[in-house]
């Protein structure tokens, strides 16, 4: 960076400093005022209830001041005289997860409709905590929505393992950015990472290796592991949705069990399941089941993308080209969509949605069961025909919502796609204007990140391209009116809790601090 620039920069946040009136929340919410006072926090305060459904955020909230500032508070049975108040109350706005909270000196109370919506205004009142000095909380008056209601970040743990403690950090930064869905990318090539009963071997040997080291010890997470971490998440208010890949990047589980392996090619051998067998079907839809009852979320990813890259020997394959005589198709796209619709069909039949990549745009399914994935950046046609098909859609293209890729333009490590790459800004405003007409706007579920891992090793890593990214897809995906000067001013302020944490991040305002770590 230029010694201008950096003037310019110092003088630009200074003079945000000076005029800054927005609350230091991220994701900005959608109306605010000061009230010039201070909440003294500390210990012996109460918090109470006017409905019982709220206790467990009560409980949350309890502990989190203990965790944030050390402050121990009791749970008041009687919410008139409680000092913090959850109330079951109309905010002002219908949306779920809508919360009002109002602030003195003397009391502070968050209304809600729903636990998503306090739980949303317990989150802003511990961002304000947690910016306190002398745990003197400067009290706002707030009245908040999300913009969508899908706010994702999903996980590659098949190319690289991170585990449970890190997954839980995940979780917890995603809390603090009002951040709710989970999406866990468990199996791939390199790894299959979940325990499954009936089919042990998926662990034990699917489990081997990883994108960097064939020869690595298996790394999976028991059921008890997913059930910890599925409750970790609930406690948030964050559904997983978890993620079996077919039919293609399938290579770890044929290495498990090659009695299911039928396709490959040469460059990519063993890539897919085998759809020319029948037991293939009964196999695939046992480990649903098996998912289903671990994840309450009532929706599993299937996957679905870049079948080509390896289905060349369905062309030879017996099973195939009966299959194919049969049901009179004469193309290998039309055995992958049959295939699709007969999985899709066994997690319907479970009462859980469908999800995929947009490649499976192209099949026709019921569309309050199906959610598709827009990934593609350079295939906008697919989105179009995925709204047009009237889908619900989630946005994920690989710019800017790829957190593999780099985030600035001297990063080595990490991908870019002819030379583009995915920076603070880029995901910050997103999905700007261009990308959804008017009339389709009510079929965008939300925004969400993903970061594969074929090029993160590390949990250091991992951080550096995560942080602070997510925080400003949270704000891309939370609030409507955007103002990149003023985030900025607002992330600032908040890295210091990244320190706190021993988080690796990229510093956007002196990039020299944390250089970027290799793989
Ligand atoms: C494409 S996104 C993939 C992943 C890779 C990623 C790397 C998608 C549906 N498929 O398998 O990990 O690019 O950026």
């Amino acid at each position: 960076m230029s010694k201008l620039f950096l003037i310019f920069l110092f003088f630009s946040v200074a003079l945000i400093g000076l005029t800054q009136n927005t609350p230091p929340i991220i994701p900005l919410p959608k109306s605010f005022q000061p009230m010039n006072e201070v909440f003294k926090l500390k210990d012996n305060l109460s918090i109470g209830v006017n409905d019982p459904s709220f206790e467990k955020e009560a409980q949350y909230l309890q502990k989190q001041l203990f965790v944030v500032k050390s402050i121990t508070v009791f749970l008041a049975d009687n919410e008139s005289k409680a000092d913090i108040v959850l109330k079951k109350q109309d905010p002002g706005s219908k949306i779920a997860g809508a919360y009002a909270m109002k602030m003195d000196h003397g009391k502070i109370t968050i209304s809600a409709m729903d636990d998503a919506g306090i739980f949303n205004g317990i989150v802003s009142l511990l961002q304000l905590v947690s910016m306190s000095k002398d745990n003197s909380v400067s009290c706002w008056n707030i009245a908040d929505y999300p913009l969508y209601p899908w706010r994702g970040f999903m996980l590659d743990e098949s190319r690289h393992f991170f585990g449970k403690e890190k997954v839980k950090q995940l979780l917890d930064w995603m809390a603090f950015y009002k951040l709710n869905r989970f999406h866990w990318h468990l199996t791939d090539d390199p790894g299959w990472r979940i325990e499954i009963k009936k089919y042990p071997l998926l662990a034990y040997i699917g489990g081997i290796g990883n994108h960097t080291n064939r020869n690595a010890e298996a790394a999976y997470y028991t059921q008890d592991d997913i059930s910890e971490i599925v409750n970790y998440a609930a406690e948030r208010k964050i559904a997983i949705i978890p993620e079996i890949d077919m039919p293609g990047h399938a290579r770890a589980a044929n290495r498990a069990y090659p009695q299911f392996s039928g396709g490959g090619s040469e460059r990519y051998p063993d890539f897919t399941f085998d759809p020319g067998n029948e037991k293939t079907y009964q196999y695939l839809t046992d480990i649903l089941k098996e998912m289903n009852v671990l994840f309450p979320s009532e929706m599993i990813h299937l996957g679905g993308d870049e079948v080509h890259f390896g289905n060349e020997q369905w062309n030879s394959n017996p099973g195939v080209k009966a299959l194919m005589e049969k049901q009179k198709m004469s193309t290998l796209a039309e055995v992958e969509k049959y295939f699709m619709v007969r999985m899709a069909d066994s997690l319907y039949a479970m009462n859980d949605k469908f999800l995929a990549w947009d490649e499976m745009a192209d099949i026709s399914l019921p569309i309050n069961k199906t959610i598709i994935f827009w990934w593609r950046h350079d295939k906008p046609e697919q989105l179009k025909k995925a709204l047009d098909k009237n889908y619900n859609v989630v946005l994920c293209p690989r710019i800017p919502l790829y957190f593999d890729f780099v985030q600035d333009s001297t990063h080595v490590t990490g991908r870019r796609w002819a030379g583009a790459f995915s920076d603070l800004q880029g995901v910050y405003e997103f999905p700007g204007k261009a990308v959804v007409g008017k009339a389709r706007q009510d079929q965008i579920l939300g925004i969400q990140a993903n970061l594969w891992t074929e090029t993160v090793g590390t949990g250091t890593r991992l951080d550096y391209l995560t942080f602070p990214r997510m925080s400003a897809l949270a704000e891309a995906a939370w609030s409507e009116k955007r103002d990149y000067g003023d985030f900025l001013h607002r992330l600032d302020r908040q890295l210091p809790l990244y320190r706190a944490e021993n988080i690796y991040f990229f510093n956007p305002f002196a990039a020299s601090d944390n250089p970027e770590p290799q793989y």
